[in-house]
């Protein structure tokens, strides 16, 4: 679809929903996502993208907490594509406007949903276009889904704003990968770590990317070893950049330097880092100590959606935003994540996952006395969800993991089940999840 045809398409939503105080869009991988999204931005109508395959829990909680009446490209409000409409806003739009609420798990409860500005947005992406030399020449290809910050506000919201064509892949596949450059003609690629590993697992696909000027890597840490394997493969391994729901991306590398494999990149402009230790106090920029990465930045989130205590929380008294993100600094500015504070964050295939939202799940099965979940180190995905669970007898890991696919996001599912007759725990009651898997 040209330009122009985008804008008279999404003219036709924001026709349809100016005024509206919130949508939601079903947000599949689809031309419709992307018209209904443009139609919200032009309209000024906050979005709430939901994950197409987000069970009721998680749907039915997204929904209320965000007010929402109307979800777009469902059956119910459609989104045609061949649709046709000049569209100005009634009101000027102002940039402190919110763009869009985006859900992402913390460490219990339901996902929070993080308030995002038009200007965060639009301060992020010309960052991104200035630190990746990203112009209206590139050709953008990805796969990645279309409710999160990577796929979505980079993936096709960057590349509106850049002006570059975009071939979204329907999924993250390596052959899809290397079409996209071959025959598309993509010069540049975004992928998740498990994406770039998959795609180094495969020399023909890993051969075909060699054309590409730059690929991608971040919503997780790259494995050196998947670097090495690409920079072997097809001559050129991803540039790596760090980020979250919360501040957009912050740090990246730039893609006329070297690339650095392990490290994540330097603050982009206007962005100001720190590690500090359990006390607050900063840690010397020496590339060995470690202590949890404070940033401040024109990209951060407005605040969590009905959670003022919860965002009181993430900010320190002097307004650096509190990551959970455990790095060190070097005497360059380069940054280097080592971990993250809370065992109880969980990052598989690059999607963040809290283990208390999983554990909410599990419970909720008739038979499930006690459940505690963890991510375990997996060569693939980064990290796998892992269950550990007292239930009745007859009941099995297989019947458990599909439960949780259909009350929450496929993806949220462990990967793998353990029943035990208990779970380990402390004096005070506490399941030591460090101790459940060497049961
Ligand atoms: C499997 N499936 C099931 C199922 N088991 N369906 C129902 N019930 C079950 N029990 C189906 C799924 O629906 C899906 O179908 C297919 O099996 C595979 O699902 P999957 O588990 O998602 O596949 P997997 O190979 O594990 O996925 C790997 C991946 C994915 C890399 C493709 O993890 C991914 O897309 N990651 C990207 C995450 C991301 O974009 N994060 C950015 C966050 S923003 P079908 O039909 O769909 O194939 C961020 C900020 C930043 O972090 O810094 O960027
Ligand atoms: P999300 O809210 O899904 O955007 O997840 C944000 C989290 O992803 C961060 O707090 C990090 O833990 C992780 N992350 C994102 N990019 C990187 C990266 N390049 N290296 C390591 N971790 C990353």
């Amino acid at each position: 679809m040209h330009a122009e045809e985008l804008a008279a398409a999404a003219g036709a939503v924001a026709a349809r929903i100016e005024g509206a105080p919130v949508v939601g869009v079903h947000a599949d991988a689809s031309l419709e996502t992307v018209v209904a999204v443009v139609g919200g931005l032009m309209a000024g109508v906050p979005l709430v993208p939901i994950a197409p395959d987000s069970g009721p829990m998680e749907a039915e909680h997204i929904k209320r907490d965000s007010a929402i009446d109307i979800v777009l490209n469902t059956s119910q409000y459609p989104v045609d594509v061949a649709a046709r409409r000049d569209f100005t806003p009634s009101r000027p739009l102002e940039a402190s406007r919110t763009a869009m609420v985006l859900y992402t798990s913390g460490t219990t409860g339901l996902p929070k949903g993080v308030v995002l500005s038009a200007s965060a947005i639009a301060a992020d992406l010309d960052l991104l276009a200035e630190a990746w030399g990203w112009t209206p020449g590139d050709v953008l290809a990805h796969g990645l889904p279309l409710f999160h910050v990577h796929g979505l506000v980079l993936g096709v919201i960057g590349a509106l704003r850049v002006g570059s064509p975009l071939v979204h892949t329907g999924r993250p596949d390596p052959d899809a990968y290397a079409t996209s450059v071959q025959q598309l003609g993509a010069t540049m690629l975004f992928g998740v770590p498990t994406v770039w590993s998959r795609v180094a697992g495969s020399a023909s696909a890993a051969k075909s990317l060699s054309s590409a000027r730059l690929l991608v890597s971040g919503s997780a840490g790259l494995p050196v070893p998947v670097f090495d394997k690409l920079l072997a493969a097809c001559g050129q391994g991803p540039l790596e950049r760090y980020g979250m729901t919360e501040t957009l991306i912050t740090l990246s590398g730039r893609w006329r330097e070297p690339r650095r494999p392990g490290w994540v990149g330097r603050c982009l402009p206007g962005v100001a880092s720190r590690v500090v230790d359990d006390d607050g106090a900063e840690l010397p920029h020496d590339g060995e100590s470690v202590g949890e990465l404070e940033v401040i930045t024109p990209t951060i989130m407005d605040r969590y959606l009905n959670l003022p205590e919860a965002t009181a929380d993430c900010f320190t008294e002097d307004g650096w935003f509190r990551t959970g993100d455990v790095a060190s600094i070097d005497g360059d500015g380069w940054h280097r994540i080592v971990g993250r504070r809370s065992v109880d964050l969980i990052k598989s295939g690059g999607y963040r996952i809290g283990a208390g939202e999983v554990e909410s799940a599990l419970l909720a099965h008739p038979s499930v006395k006690e459940a505690a979940v963890v991510g375990e180190a997996d060569p693939d995905l980064g990290q796998v969800v892992v269950a550990y669970v007292v239930a009745d007898t007859g009941v099995g890991p297989g019947e458990l993991s599909d439960f949780v696919a259909g009350l929450l996001s496929v993806h949220k599912r462990p990967r793998r089940v353990e029943m035990r007759d208990e779970l380990p725990r402390n004096a005070m009651g506490k399941v030591q999840k460090a101790r459940l898997g060497a049961q």
